[in-house]
């Protein structure tokens, strides 16, 4: 049986990415809940029902485990469907926030800076609204808040402009720009992208800025969290060819396909 993973839209593409690499045997069965994307606007209980939604389908399905590949239902929905059906395999985000930290940390101590008076601490974490407000995040911060400094902000437009299919254009880059014009190179040491739709914008992202920047995204993570959830209950596939479904509920599966086509690796 397959895995299933769950997004809003094309987001949870990046992170499927990351799953086939890391198990590179199994089959995957992709919803997108397009009809329904954004979620990132959407009232906690909002995204709860469809995420709720979304995991009863890919049941039916007859997933083996399940991975909600985006930020801002892993936010609002994780531990209720967790509590829901106890005995599966639920997955979820978590933005990159510590190995971007480990990072500065790192950088500082190179060059011999002592927090707090180092620039070099300080982490641009984009995401949604509703994933900056929830406590998952600020659980994640108040943890690490001695050895990194964060600053948060939203930047709904990438996911609405990507679902447009406008994601490549003269649109985003003035979305961008607007949006970084207070980052200037040196002011912050890393981004982490804290929703799934980000990565395919890096590019974008480093155009904008007008510079180069490390990213810090929580696809590999949650690709390696799976294996391991897999692995101790004996669910790994070890041989044979992968399959890929790809669902959306739109009724069109066009744009899902065409993010599956395009490369995540994108430097200035
Ligand atoms: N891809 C999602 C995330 O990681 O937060 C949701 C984006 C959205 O639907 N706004």
């Amino acid at each position: 049986s397959p895995i299933g993973i769950f997004d809003s839209g094309v987001g949870g593409i990046s992170v499927l990415k990351a799953l086939e690499k890391e198990l590179p045997h199994e089959n995957f069965f992709f919803y997108g809940d397009q009809k329904n994307a954004p979620y990132g606007e959407k009232t906690e209980e909002e995204v709860r029902a469809l995420s709720l939604s979304a995991y009863r389908f890919l049941k039916e399905h007859g997933v083996k485990a399940t991975v909600i590949a985006c930020n801002t239902a892993t936010s609002a929905a994780a531990p209720f469907l967790r509590e829901k059906y106890p005995e599966d395999i639920i997955v979820g985000m978590e933005p990159a926030v510590k190995p971007a930290t480990l990072f500065a940390q790192e950088i500082a101590e190179r060059e011999g800076e002592r927090f707090p008076h180092s620039e070099e601490k300080k982490i641009l974490i984009l995401a949604t609204e509703s994933t900056l407000k929830g406590d998952r995040l600020h659980h994640l911060i108040d943890r690490l808040k001695d050895k990194g400094e964060y600053i948060l902000l939203p930047a709904p437009g990438i996911v609405r402009l990507l679902e447009e299919g406008k994601g490549f254009g003269e649109e985003m880059q003035s979305y961008l720009k607007d949006l970084l014009k207070p980052y200037s190179k040196g002011s912050v040491s890393s981004i982490v992208l804290g929703c799934t739709h980000f990565p395919f914008v890096k590019k974008e992202i480093e155009k904008a800025l007008g510079y180069s920047i490390p990213f810090f995204d929580g696809a590999e993570g949650t690709a390696r969290e799976t294996a391991h959830r897999l692995a101790e209950k004996n669910l790994l596939r070890k041989t044979g060819e992968s399959k890929l479904t790809l669902y959306s509920s739109s009724g069109d599966n066009r744009l899902l396909e065409s993010f599956y086509r395009l490369p995540l690796s994108a430097p200035l």
